[in-house]
């Protein structure tokens, strides 16, 4: 029998720095310069913006990798009430619902022998990631850059399993329900939906695998939901539930949260609210800096190597430029080879500084379809962060 359990004990275990400048917090005094450094079962030393539902970051160092290792894949539950024991024996995930020709409950020894293994890298961002840099600042989990990751994911279809169950020619919406609850019956469970064509296209896949090893317990164990190119509020960890359904899905996790202004920039202005906000889906084009972080001093006639992500919703990253002097001039910097359509695309660039004083570093990405990044961008809920980022460093 193999039983998975996961010890919800907290352990602070030290501070470190998190990605506002100095400057900026002198400033701002509702964010403070440090966070609180934490160690959780599975997990190496996370940044913690909350204990209970636990919210993780990943240090910001830890991106300088092709692939985010387990134990730094940020971690993001909503409800208090997280599964902490798994019986990999027992477990079971149901496929029912009023469009299913029959319903069908599948072991994970099932998903493992009775379907093709499927697998596809793809990046996992939550789409309240870099949230702390919108001005004004919003409401939400103050997330920096770490609120992203990206990961080998293997698994089965959607499609093949739902095939197995039969869907019926009246089926709208399916629904992915995890094994996480609420404590308080007035807060709704959380589920998601994928419109029956999405969840059928052959890439939305449940894993049972990430970066081919189990899946922490905190990401989701033993199945979680891979909708490659959307924002990670649709990748439903601990999965043990789809229903095809009927009808529209309402549930309040579509409906109410995750909903952002209806216009392909998410945009709006805090004076006057959107009207009408819609599900926030597609990763939005993104580029940011890993390397320097705020605060670098650099040398005069010393090679310094930058490096950061630049990411969308599946199209592909096909040019990343920067700045050294705020905007004014752009030149290319180079590009790792892709990872997959689905992955982020590391960039680097060496800058030999020539004069001591005080620089504007930007970052600005391109796209297979030739969109490119904003230069401001605000929403309420601050999420699908788009813009052109800066960073303001010191040559001596
Ligand atoms: N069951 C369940 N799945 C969930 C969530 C949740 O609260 N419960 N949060 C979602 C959100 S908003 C994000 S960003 C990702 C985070 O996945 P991770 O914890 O593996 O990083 O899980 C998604 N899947
Ligand atoms: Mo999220």
């Amino acid at each position: 029998m193999k039983i998975k359990f996961l010890f919800h004990g907290l352990l602070v275990i030290g501070m470190a720095f998190s990605c506002k400048s100095s400057q900026q917090d002198k400033e701002d005094e509702y964010n403070s310069n440090v966070m609180k450094t934490v160690k959780y079962p599975e997990k190496g030393d996370m940044l913690l913006l909350t204990d209970r539902p636990p919210q993780l970051e990943t240090p910001l160092k830890i991106l300088r990798q092709d692939f985010t290792p387990n134990e730094y894949f940020f971690v993001r539950w909503h409800l208090a009430m997280i599964p902490k024991v798994i019986d990999a024996e027992a477990f079971r995930l149901e496929i029912t619902g009023p469009s299913v020709n029959k319903t069908i409950s599948l072991s994970l020894n099932d998903l493992k022998t009775k379907f093709t293994p499927y697998s596809i890298v793809a990046l996992a961002e939550c789409a309240g990631n870099s949230r702390s840099f919108f001005k004004p600042r919003v409401a939400g989990g103050q997330w920096c850059n770490g609120a992203m990751g990206n990961a080998k994911w293997t698994g089965v279809k959607v499609k093949d399993i739902l095939e197995m169950a039969g869907i019926k020619d009246n089926a709208v919406d399916v629904a992915f329900d995890g094994l996480d609850e609420a404590p308080l019956p007035s807060v709704p469970d959380f589920v998601k939906s994928l419109g029956i064509k999405h969840a059928m296209d052959g890439e939305v896949m449940i894993a049972y695998q990430m970066n081919g090893k189990d899946i922490p317990m905190l990401n989701g164990y033993p199945l979680k939901l891979v909708v490659p190119g959307w924002f990670a509020t649709y990748w439903v960890g601990a999965l043990h539930k789809i229903e095809v359904l009927d009808h529209p899905f309402d549930g309040f996790w579509m409906k109410k949260a995750y909903t952002i202004a209806d216009n392909p920039q998410y945009n709006e202005n805090p004076k006057d609210l959107a009207k009408k906000t819609v599900p926030v889906t597609t990763l939005a084009l993104h580029s940011i800096f890993v390397e320097p972080e705020p605060d670098t001093k650099m040398a005069v006639g010393k090679p310094y190597d930058m490096e950061g992500l630049a990411f969308d919703g599946g199209k592909g990253i096909t040019k990343v430029d920067i700045s050294l002097d705020n905007g004014s001039t752009w030149t290319h910097a180079t590009l790792d080879p892709e990872l997959g359509k689905y992955a982020w695309r590391r960039w680097r660039y060496t800058w030999t500084p020539a004069k001591a004083g005080k620089y504007t570093l930007k970052v600005k990405a391109t796209n297979a379809a030739g969109e490119t990044q904003a230069a401001e961008q605000w929403n309420r809920s601050g999420y699908a962060r788009n813009v052109i980022e800066q960073m303001d460093v010191t040559v001596n």
